[in-house]
Order: structure tokens, then C-alpha cells, then sequence
């Protein structure tokens, strides 16, 4: 049996140079491993707490010494001696010792750190890759590659956050990221014939200064078809909407324009949209309690096109066990630091397999070197991973990681079929 030694916290620095929390576990056979935690801009409410400083006279209130100092004092106390095997053991002292619905103690950031870093330790104390700790069967996942940033992830004019490209004939990952690389060169010179900026947002997609999201798609067309790949077979266009951040008090969204439009105008734009455009997935359409949206959307429009729930669902079992009653959509956003721990996550992943729920594992906008998210995709054979464009560092590493793992499988690799 390996035990845990200590476990130590520093404050490090996400892609939007951000401090977060990095948490290192040092196990009784000289192992040790570290893991860091991701953070959203366009947060939900029913995330896991990220515990914040909040001292303005010190990175603007963003530090993170609180969470750091709970993991270095009370969770290092605590996991002292404990079985490394024993994840949902180590989870559940975690969450005893925080002891709050919402993880707003000690804070989810300092929670999740621990948790992915003791997984990573047991792992390489196992001889074991970190996706071979996770899970038993294997499969690659689809990339779902942010293209165009919008909405609160980029300055420009466009309302959806993101546009992304699915490439669903690819036949290994390689291939997926070849037919990826492919469109975003084309739509790179298609930007460059019109003046428009080149210039990548947060998740490394392009963040043109574009006004509609018809603009947008018709342009994202076009790169598919100069690359010489079919819209809608090759590959597809998958929407996060971000709709939290697009609702005004009356329950009107403005999905296209600073004009509001109600929930039934809505749902009607979105089915034109999909009938318009090779669109097979769209994100967050409705804000995160707007469930009766959710379903009548889902009814319209679920048999054809993957209907995501990110903020809805938070990551958290209680808001998915009420999706899947109310059939308020047919998949899942999976993000770790939305629940804060890897148990969990792997909980809520579990129940949405059960129900037919697609499941997308997910970066945040603030991401860092960390690839845990790669390995977990594997492990839990997700159908679909979202992990930004091919650009940024913090992006293409998790793109690395599944190139490497797909080295690793060899002949018994195999890339989910959408
Ligand atoms: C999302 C994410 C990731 P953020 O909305 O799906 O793309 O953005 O991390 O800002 O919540
Ligand atoms: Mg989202």
C-alpha cells in the first residue's frame, strides 16, 4: 500500500495569466505528481465555488492564497497516511472536510487540485498511464475545435462564444486534427482576403471583428469546402451559445443582435439555423434555469442535433438527474473544477452513459499546461472532447497528449464514430 506523505499547494498562473491553484502529492514510495486547476469566464451559478482572495490590492482581488493555505494546512493534515489507491475515499474526506453544498470553505479549486494530483500520483506509483488508472476501456474522442470566438471570449461583435468544427469522418486522431488544421488554414486566408484580423481569443480561435452569426457560419462554410471536405459529413459545425449571457430580466435573449428576442422567437431561429448550416451540436441555447426552454428546444430539434447542457448542468448529478426526467437535452458539458472533484465527475459521466447522454469532456477559457482532461477523455470513452483551437499552448497540449495516447494503443486504437 502507498500512502500519501504530504501534499503541497502553490499559487501558479492560467493561460489569461491568472493566479490558480497547483496542488503536489508526494506518496510513501518517493512518487509524487501535481496537478492545476482550470477557471471559467462565463461561469454558471450552480458551479463549485472557486475561492478567490478577493484582496484588491493584491492581483486584483484574483489571488488564490486562501485555497492554497486550506490545502498546505487542514486537507495536508488530514490526508496524512491515507491510501493513495483510495480515490473516493481521499474525495470524501475532502468533501467532509469542507463540509459545504457548494465547496465554498475551503474552496473547489483547492478540492480539485488535490484530487487530479492524487490520481496522477497513483498512477505513475501503479507503472500505470494516467488514462490507464481512469478507466479499463478505451476510445479517442472527436475534437470539437473552437474556430471563431464570440460573446464573453473575445471584443468583437458576435453573440455565440463559440464555433466549432467536429471532424466527424476522421478516421484516427490524426486525421481528426488534419481535417481541423485543414479549415482553420483555409479560414485563416479567407480572413485575410476580407481585412479581417486573424487575431486569436482565449480558447485560440480567431476572433474577427464579425457582426452576425450568419456571417460567421457562412464564412466557416466556405473554409470547409475550399479545405475540399463536405459540410455536415466530414465535417460539422457544433455552437456554444453561452445563452447565460445573453438573457435580459424578461427572459429574452439576444442571440444575434442587441435585440431581444422571447424563448418561442428563439427556438425558431435556432431551427432555422440548423436547417441553413451543416450544424450538429448547440451549447447552452437557454440560460442555466430557463428548463421548460430547454426541453421544448430539445423536443424540436434533440433527434438531429446533440443539444448540450454546460451551465445547466454544472457537472453535478442533482441538475442532471432533473435533465434527464425533463428531457431537457440529450448531452452533457463535462467540466472537472464545475463539481470539483474527480469522483464526482466520474459519478455524473457514469449517470449520463446510463441515460444515452453524449458526454463532451471540457476545458475552460482559463486553461493551463495540465492535460488531465486528455486522459480522462479516454478513459471514459467521451464521444466528443472540447479543448479550444488548434492554437495556444494549453490547447494543442491536450491535443498532444490524445496524439500520444493514440501512439500508446496502437493497433487497438480506436476514435469514437459520431
Ligand atoms: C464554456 C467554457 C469553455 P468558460 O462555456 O463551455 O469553452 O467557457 O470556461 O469561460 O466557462
Ligand atoms: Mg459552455
Amino acid at each position: 500500500m502507498t500512502k500519501i506523505i504530504k501534499v503541497v499547494a502553490r499559487q501558479v498562473f492560467d493561460s489569461r495569466g491568472n493566479p490558480t491553484v497547483e496542488a503536489e502529492v508526494f506518496l510513501s514510495n518517493k512518487i509524487k505528481a501535481s496537478a492545476i486547476v482550470p477557471s471559467g469566464a462565463s461561469t454558471g451559478a450552480f458551479e463549485a465555488y472557486e475561492l478567490r482572495d478577493g484582496n484588491i490590492n493584491y492581483f486584483l482581488g484574483k489571488s488564490v492564497l486562501t485555497a492554497v493555505k486550506n490545502i498546505n494546512t487542514i486537507i495536508n493534515k488530514n490526508l496524512k497516511n491515507i491510501d493513495s489507491g483510495k480515490q473516493k475515499k481521499i474525495d470524501q474526506i475532502l468533501l467532509d472536510l469542507d463540509g459545504t453544498e457548494n465547496k465554498k470553505k475551503l474552496g473547489a479549486n483547492a478540492l480539485l487540485a488535490v484530487s487530479l494530483a492524487v490520481s496522477k500520483a497513483e498512477a505513475i506509483s501503479k507503472k500505470k498511464e494516467l488514462y490507464q488508472h481512469l478507466g479499463k476501456k478505451f476510445l479517442l474522442p472527436k475534437p470539437l475545435m473552437n474556430i471563431i470566438n464570440g460573446g464573453a471570449h473575445a471584443d468583437n461583435n458576435l453573440r455565440i462564444q463559440e464555433f466549432m468544427i467536429r471532424p466527424d469522418s476522421a478516421k484516427n486522431f490524426m486525421d481528426a486534427v488534419e481535417k481541423c488544421f485543414l479549415v482553420i488554414q483555409n479560414l485563416k486566408k479567407i480572413f485575410q482576403s476580407k481585412n479581417l484580423s486573424t487575431n486569436v481569443g482565449d480558447e485560440g480561435g480567431f476572433a474577427p471583428l464579425i457582426n452576425s452569426n450568419e456571417e460567421a457560419l457562412d464564412l466557416v462554410v466556405q473554409a470547409i469546402e475550399k479545405s475540399k471536405l463536405k459540410p455536415g459529413v466530414d465535417i460539422s459545425i457544433c455552437l456554444d451559445v453561452a445563452a447565460n449571457e445573453l438573457i435580459n430580466k424578461d427572459g429574452e435573449y439576444s442571440l444575434n443582435s442587441a435585440d431581444f428576442i422571447s424563448v418561442d422567437e428563439s427556438i425558431t431561429y435556432y431551427k432555422n439555423l440548423v436547417s441553413k448550416y451543416p450544424i450538429k451540436s448547440i451549447e447552452d441555447p437557454f440560460a442555466e434555469d430557463d428548463w421548460n426552454a430547454w426541453s421544448s428546444l430539445t423536443k424540436e430539434i434533440g433527434k438531429n442535433v446533440q443539444i448540450v447542457g454546460d451551465d445547466l448542468f454544472a457537472t453535478n448529478v442533482k441538475r442532471l438527474k432533473k435533465g434527464i426526467k425533463e428531457k431537457s437535452a440529450n448531452s452533457i458539458l463535462i467540466k472537472v473544477n464545475q463539481i470539483g472533484t474527480l469522483t464526482e465527475t466520474l459519478n455524473v459521466i457514469k449517470l449520463a452513459k446510463k441515460n444515452n447522454f453524449s458526454t463532451i469532456i471540457s476545458h475552460r477559457s482559463g486553461d493551463t499546461e495540465d492535460t488531465f482532461i486528455a486522459d480522462l477523455a479516454v478513459a471514459t470513452q467521451s464521444t466528443q472532447i472540447k479543448t479550444g483551437s488548434l492554437a495556444r499552448s494549453e490547447r494543442v497540449a491536450k491535443y498532444n497528449r490524445l496524439l500520444r495516447i493514440e501512439e500508446q494503443l496502437g493497433k487497438s486504437s480506436k476514435i469514437a464514430r459520431i
